[in-house]
């Protein structure tokens, strides 16, 4: 069920049961209404970031591309990360491992994707008209990026168009959809690639996963980080 998509980049399709998944959307719930939950961001120039975001763990600050305990809006302090989260990752990593194996002779896996515990975890949803301009991750995370660890990213709700590729000419970027229970995994090479969701396709979720959670139309997307 796994895929290398690029060098450093695996996607594991259908990673996270319904379940699991179920539990997932409980959580950020139950942490997402209360002090340090969901708000929508806005970038340095005033524009706001079509998405809705809480963090976990530490506080990312997209306005001044910055990491904190607290967050500069409210002085909150961002919820703990749930331990369970951490084991789906954990686990998330090691089946990476496998699959880059299978595709790649005489690699040293834990050099391309390393082991992490994540200390922080970025919840980000995204309504009808969500989506999120490309980008790269670089100043972001200095002593993640200096070590190599990975990104790890969940997929609950609501499919979405994914772009990715080493240039931002719209053109030579490669898309994929990204489902419902979904998980990605980039290290290595990858870590630098321009990204962005340009469009949730609504409807698209899992019929059990909404009967058990009442998730609005949407998408619910959850990196982690060892900052
Ligand atoms: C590729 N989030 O948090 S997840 C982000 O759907 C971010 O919320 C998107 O881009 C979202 O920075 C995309 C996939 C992802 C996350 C981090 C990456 C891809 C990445 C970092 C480097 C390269
Ligand atoms: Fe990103």
């Amino acid at each position: 069920k796994g895929s290398i998509l690029r060098p450093g980049m695996v996607l594991l399709r259908s990673y996270l049961s319904c379940a699991d998944q179920v539990k997932i959307v409980k959580i950020c719930r139950d942490r997402g209404l209360g002090s340090g939950g969901f708000y929508q961001p806005g970038y340095r120039d005033g524009a706001k970031l079509h998405l809705k975001m809480m963090c976990l763990g530490k506080n990312w600050d997209p306005e001044k591309s910055e990491y904190g305990e607290y967050r500069p809006i409210d002085g909150a302090k961002p919820p703990i990360i749930p331990d369970e989260f951490n084991q789906f990752v954990e686990k998330a990593i090691q089946d990476s491992h496998a699959v880059v194996r299978k595709n790649i002779k005489a690699s040293n896996v834990e050099d391309i994707l390393p082991s992490m515990s994540p200390d922080i975890c970025i919840v980000n949803f995204y309504a009808a008209t969500g989506r999120l301009g490309l980008h790269q991750d670089r100043d972001e995370s200095r002593g993640s990026l200096m070590r190599g660890l990975p990104v790890v990213s969940f997929s609950i709700g609501d499919s979405a168009e994914f772009l990715f590729g080493d240039q931002k000419d719209a053109d030579k970027l490669d898309k994929i959809v990204l489902e419902s229970g979904d998980v990605l995994i980039f290290g290595g090479k990858s870590r630098h690639i321009f990204h962005g969701v340009s469009a949730i396709h609504l409807n698209t979720a899992p019929k059990a996963l909404l009967e058990e959670t009442n998730l609005r139309p949407g998408r619910l997307n959850l990196t982690f980080r060892e900052y």
